[in-house]
C-alpha cells in the first residue's frame, strides 16, 4: 500500500498471529496468566495493533533506560514515554527470564503472549521525574506509577492472539493499517488528526475547520476512549456527541474513529506520543491545542506545565518525528464576528464571550440555558443527561476512624435520616457488616485491610454510579486506601468523607466490644491503635468527635453538609 504518510521508525508493526490462534490458545493453557488492568490493557492493544510502531513488545531494560535517560530507543528514534508492564512483586517471583506468560483482558480473555526478556524493579522516582516532571502525586501519572503500578517490570516481545474485545462501538473503531487502508481508498494524503477527550462544542469545530483549510488536509476526529482523567465524562456519552456533531462537518473530508489509548496526562511528552500514534494511523498532521494531555494543577494550585509547552517541544521535534503540528492558541467567541477565532487573532476592540468549564457544569448543573454559539444543541441534551443534577445523583458517605470511636452509631442514625427522607436507596456498609458478608475469610494485616477497605469502595461505587447513597463505615486507617476509594467513586457522583475523630483514650476507655483490652494484653494482633496505625486524613469533609456531640446531632450534621453540597433539597 503506497502512502504519502509512512509509519513511525518505517515499519506499521502487527502483532496479531491470527495463523496460529488454536495452537496459541493451547500453549497458553499450560501458561502463567497475568490478568492486565485497563490501563495494561489499553497498551497492549495498541502494541498489538501497531499503534505504537514500531515496538514489538513491552520495553525491555534496556530500553526503559534509554527512554528516561535520552528520550530515544536503544537505536536512537525518539521515544517519550516507556510503554511497560508492571506486576507486583509476589507475581514477579514466580516468574523468570525466557518464560513465556499468557496476558488475559480483565474478563479473563486471552489476548497475547509475552516472552519475558527482562524483569527489573522500575525506578519510579527517576521515571516520574524524566517523564511528568514532577514527584507530586496528585498528577494522575505519578499516582498511577507511585500508588497503583507494581514494582516490578517485565519486558519483551509480544504474540498476540486477537485484539482486546469491544463490544462497544465496533464500527468506530480502526486499527492503523485499517485506517490507513480508508484513507488510501478515499485518496487522502493529508490527514490532520484532532485528538481529544472531551465533547466537540463549537470552539472545537471552528479549530478543527482551520486546522483542515488551512493545510488543505482531511479531518481524523480521534477521541481517546482507552482512559483519560478521572472526572472526565464517560466516553459512552462522549462518543454518542460525537456521532451527533459529525453531520456538522463536511461529510467528505472527516472521519470518526475512536483510539483506546490509556492517557498519562504528561502534556508535553505525551503530546509526542500523539504524534507518534497518529502517524501510525497514517495522518500528515496534528492539532496541539492549549495545555495539550494537560493533568491540571498540583498540590500548590499550580499547573503542572505551560499552557504551550506541549507546542514548544513539538515545534522542536516535528520533522525528527515526521508529522507535522497544526498548533493552535486557545479559541474564544468574537461577538462581533459570531465566531470563535484565537485569542491571538482577537484585536482589543472586539466583545469576547467566554463560559468556561466550571462555568458550564455549573449551567448544566442548574438547569440554566447555554447559548447556541457555544455549543450544539444535540451536546448539550447529551451532556444534561450524563450529568443529573447533584440533588439526583448517588453518593457515597465514607466515615473514618478508630474501633470504638461511634462509627457505626451515626452511620446508622444517618441511614434512618436518609431513610426517612425517602428520596435514593440507601445501603449501609458497616465495618462488622462487611467483614461478617463480604470478607470473611480476611484478618487484619495491612493487605488484608486494604483489600477489605477496596471492596467496599468498590460495591459503594456501584451504588452511587447507580443513584443510590452509600454509608461506608470501615477504620480504614490508610491514607492511600482512603484515597484510592475517593477516587473510583468520585467521577460516579459525591464522595463525602467523615472522620470520626474521637481519641484513642476515649476510645479505649469505653472498650465496647473489649478488644483495647484483649490488644493491651496481646491476645489480639494487629489492633488499630495499639499495634497497628491510624493515618489521620488530611482534610476530611466533616470532623466529629463523639465525646462532644451525639450520634443523632452527629447525622443530623452530616444532613446539613450534604445539603450545603446539593446532594439533598
Ligand atoms: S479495616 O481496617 O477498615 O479493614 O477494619 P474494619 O473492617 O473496619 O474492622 C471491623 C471491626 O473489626 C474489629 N477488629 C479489629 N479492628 C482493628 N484492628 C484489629 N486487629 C481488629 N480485630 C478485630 C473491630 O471491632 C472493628 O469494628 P469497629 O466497628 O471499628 O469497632
Amino acid at each position: 500500500m503506497t502512502t504519502l504518510n509512512p509509519p513511525y521508525g518505517g515499519e506499521l508493526v502487527n502483532l496479531v498471529d491470527s495463523q496460529q490462534t488454536d495452537f496459541l490458545r493451547e500453549k497458553a493453557n499450560d501458561l502463567l496468566s497475568i490478568d492486565l488492568n485497563l490501563r495494561q490493557e489499553c497498551d497492549l492493544e495498541l502494541l498489538l495493533n501497531g499503534a505504537f510502531s514500531p515496538l514489538q513488545g513491552f520495553m525491555n531494560h534496556k530500553q526503559y533506560q534509554s527512554v528516561l535517560e535520552h528520550g530515544t530507543l536503544t537505536d536512537g528514534l525518539l521515544w517519550p514515554i516507556p510503554i511497560t508492564l508492571d506486576i507486583p512483586q509476589k507475581l514477579a517471583d514466580q516468574i523468570q527470564l525466557e518464560d513465556e506468560v499468557a496476558l488475559r483482558d480483565r474478563e479473563g480473555l486471552l489476548v497475547a503472549i509475552l516472552t519475558v526478556e527482562d524483569k527489573w524493579l522500575a525506578d519510579k522516582a527517576l521515571e516520574a521525574r524524566q517523564v511528568y516532571v514532577t514527584t507530586d502525586d496528585t498528577h494522575p501519572g505519578v499516582d498511577y506509577l507511585f500508588n497503583q503500578a507494581g514494582k516490578v517490570y517485565l519486558g519483551g516481545k509480544l504474540v498476540g492472539i486477537e485484539l482486546p474485545n469491544h463490544y462497544d462501538y465496533q464500527a468506530l473503531r480502526d486499527t492503523p493499517f485499517e485506517l490507513r487502508q480508508k484513507f488510501h481508498r478515499l485518496g487522502w494524503n493529508k490527514v490532520v488528526a484532532f485528538q481529544t477527550r472531551n465533547p466537540i462544542h463549537k470552539a472545537h469545530q471552528e479549530l478543527t475547520f482551520r486546522a483542515a483549510k488551512d493545510n488543505q488536509a482531511n479531518l481524523l476526529i480521534q477521541p481517546v476512549v482507552g482512559m483519560t482523567k478521572s472526572g472526565d465524562i464517560d466516553h459512552f456519552s462522549r462518543v454518542r456527541c460525537y456521532e451527533k456533531v459529525l453531520p456538522y462537518f463536511p461529510e467528505q473530508t472527516t472521519c470518526l474513529s475512536l483510539l483506546p489509548l490509556a492517557m498519562r496526562m504528561a502534556g508535553p511528552k505525551e503530546a509526542l506520543l500523539h504524534a507518534i500514534i497518529r502517524k501510525n494511523y497514517g495522518c500528515s498532521h496534528i492539532i496541539i491545542g492549549r495545555d495539550h494531555a494537560g493533568p491540571g494543577n498540583d498540590s500548590n494550585g499550580k499547573p503542572f506545565y505551560g499552557a504551550y509547552e506541549a507546542q514548544d517541544l513539538m515545534l522542536q521535534y516535528q520533522s525528527t518525528l515526521g508529522i507535522q503540528m497544526v498548533p493552535f492558541k486557545e479559541m474564544a467567541y468574537v461577538q462581533e464576528k459570531a465566531q470563535f477565532m484565537p485569542i491571538d487573532e482577537i484585536s482589543s476592540n472586539m466583545t469576547v464571550l467566554d463560559i468556561s468549564g466550571t462555568e458550564l457544569r455549573r449551567r448544566l448543573k442548574e438547569g440554566l440555558a447555554i447559548p447556541d454559539w457555544f455549543s450544539f444543541p444535540e451536546v448539550i441534551e447529551e451532556l444534561r443527561k450524563n450529568r443529573p443534577s447533584k440533588d439526583k445523583q448517588g453518593f457515597t458517605v465514607f466515615f473514618t476512624g478508630l474501633s470504638g470511636s461511634g462509627k457505626s452509631t451515626i452511620a446508622n442514625a444517618l441511614m434512618i435520616k436518609l431513610l426517612e427522607l425517602g428520596e435514593r436507596p440507601v445501603t449501609l456498609l458497616d465495618g462488622d457488616i462487611v467483614r461478617k458478608n463480604l470478607s470473611s475469610e480476611l484478618g487484619f494485616s495491612k493487605e488484608h485491610r486494604n483489600l477489605n477497605i477496596e471492596r467496599i469502595g468498590f460495591v459503594a461505587s456501584e451504588i452511587t454510579k447507580n443513584g443510590g447513597i452509600a454509608i461506608c463505615a470501615p477504620i480504614a486507617p490508610y491514607k492511600i486506601t482512603r484515597r484510592k476509594v475517593k477516587q473510583m467513586i468520585s467521577p460516579l457522583g459525591g464522595f463525602i468523607e467523615v472522620y470520626v475523630s474521637t481519641s484513642l483514650e476515649v476510645c479505649e476507655a469505653r472498650d465496647r466490644k473489649g478488644l483495647y483490652a484483649k490488644a493491651r494484653k496481646g491476645l489480639i494482633k494487629e489492633f488499630t491503635g495499639i499495634d497497628d496505625p491510624y493515618e489521620l486524613p488530611v482534610s476530611p469533609d466533616l470532623n466529629i468527635d463523639t465525646q462532644e456531640v451525639s450520634a443523632d446531632l452527629a447525622a443530623q450534621q452530616i444532613i446539613l453538609k450534604l445539603e450545603q453540597l446539593g446532594y439533598i433539597k
